[in-house]
């Protein structure tokens, strides 16, 4: 490379920031399509594109002459998510291009647009046995006082044979704070099951314990003998034993949750009980096929579902179902406003984040009045029957 086009490479740095500035302060809009239910957005809120300029190259001409980006970033995606201080703040799953994952925050002042990236990255914490990745943040504010972060802690299977450099073990790592800047390394959860992810807790005491939403699996892909959602109870938070785990929502055949299903975020509380979002997988020939779901519980007894609409809520539309994972929409984080606004922070394809909008009045009206699954062709059909006859007369202008 001639002395010149190394120049020009670091005068290439203005529009670096200024392609990034214009990305970040774009503005989005919904989409007007809608199905009433929810309401998607123009463009992804955060991408590769958006983690900050200053953590990928090496601004010094003298230590880079070429203007190399140092270090990549593959994907931004399965944030999890909590209003702070009036702002919509994103604790972003960053992909390294290393394959290594970490969480950043990134915030907005409308929980729309402008995400931005605090100065730093999370430094997270490590106990005795040290994470190899960490992923899929969940976040709560919980009554006691703290805002706990729960995520999957991965590592190699200690118990694999050496030549095999790809089995690894999932835990259900746990961080709290009280201030989203200091944050506390809990024990990871003990618990009965091989392995855990999507494991995410109950903003109440229930009992006086903690309740744990759980996904408990034999694999690391797959839940082998872990039936589905699990529920189950923590006395002290310092040493997490998982008592009383039970399945709450199981997966059943020929659903969109066949093969395995994990709770999203953390339940909303509506008057007429808690609102769960899900994930739901499925295989095809194609692979698998992630989608998302709601269900609710009720607001005491909060190991029973009381609704559950068939189908989906979100499946990947056209531009969502590419990418790294592709097939795949997956959501860790929602925020409900005071006035009832519902902001789902989903992923797409792990790759990159997005947000929909509905509210709660919206979706709980969705679980309740959403035919349920009734696990076979013939009563799919009796429920078109049954609303074709509810809109006689209806149908003219
Ligand atoms: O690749 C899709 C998702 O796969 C896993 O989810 P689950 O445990 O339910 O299969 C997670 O690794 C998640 O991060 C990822 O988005």
């Amino acid at each position: 490379m001639t002395k010149t086009s190394a120049l020009k490479r670091i005068k290439n740095y203005d529009k670096l920031f200024e392609n990034y500035e214009r990305l970040v302060g774009r503005t989005n809009s919904p989409v007007p399509e809608s199905n009433g239910i929810i309401t998607r957005y123009q463009y992804p809120i955060i991408t590769a594109d958006h983690i900050p300029v200053n953590w990928r190259y090496d601004l010094n001409q003298k230590t880079n002459p070429f203007g190399l980006e140092r270090i990549g970033v593959n994907a931004a995606f399965n944030a999890g998510a909590i209003k702070w201080k009036g702002k919509y703040l994103l604790a972003v799953r960053v992909e390294g291009s290393d394959r290594k994952s970490f969480f950043a925050f990134a915030e907005s002042e409308n929980g729309i647009d402008n995400f931005r990236f605090w100065e730093k990255p999370l430094v997270l914490p490590q106990n005795d046995e040290p994470d190899i990745n960490a992923y899929d943040l969940r976040l709560v504010a919980h009554e006691d006082g703290y805002i706990y972060g729960i995520f999957c802690a991965e590592r190699k299977d200690p118990s694999a044979q050496p030549y095999d450099t790809v089995s690894a073990v999932a835990k259900a790592g746990i961080i709290r704070s009280r201030d989203l800047k200091q944050w506390e390394r809990l024990p990871n959860l003990i618990c009965g099951s091989a392995q855990q992810r999507n494991v995410t807790l109950h903003p109440e005491f229930i009992n006086g314990k903690y309740a744990l939403y759980t996904r408990p699996q034999d694999g690391f892909i797959d839940t082998g003998s872990g039936g589905g959602i699990g529920l189950g109870y923590i006395s002290d938070m310092s040493y997490p034993v998982l008592e009383d785990e039970r399945i709450i929502n199981p997966r059943r055949y020929h659903t969109i949750y066949e093969m395995k299903n994990g709770q999203g975020p953390s339940p909303l509380k509506t008057p007429e009980g808690w609102l769960h979002l899900a994930h739901g997988v499925r295989n095809t020939a194609a692979g698998l096929r992630y989608v998302l779901y709601a269900f609710m519980t009720d607001l005491e007894e909060i190991d029973k579902v009381i609704y559950q609409p068939g189908g989906y809520l979100m499946a990947p539309n056209a531009e969502e179902i590419i990418g790294d994972v592709g097939n795949v929409l997956f959501c860790n984080g929602w925020i409900a406003d005071e006035d009832g606004k519902v902001y789902i922070y989903y992923a797409s394809s792990d790759s990159r984040m997005h947000i929909a909008t509905s509210s709660l009045e919206v979706l709980v009206n969705y679980c309740k009045h959403t035919p349920e699954d009734g696990m076979n062709t013939t009563s799919s059909v009796e429920s078109i029957m049954a609303l074709i006859e509810k809109n006689k007369g209806l149908m003219t202008m």
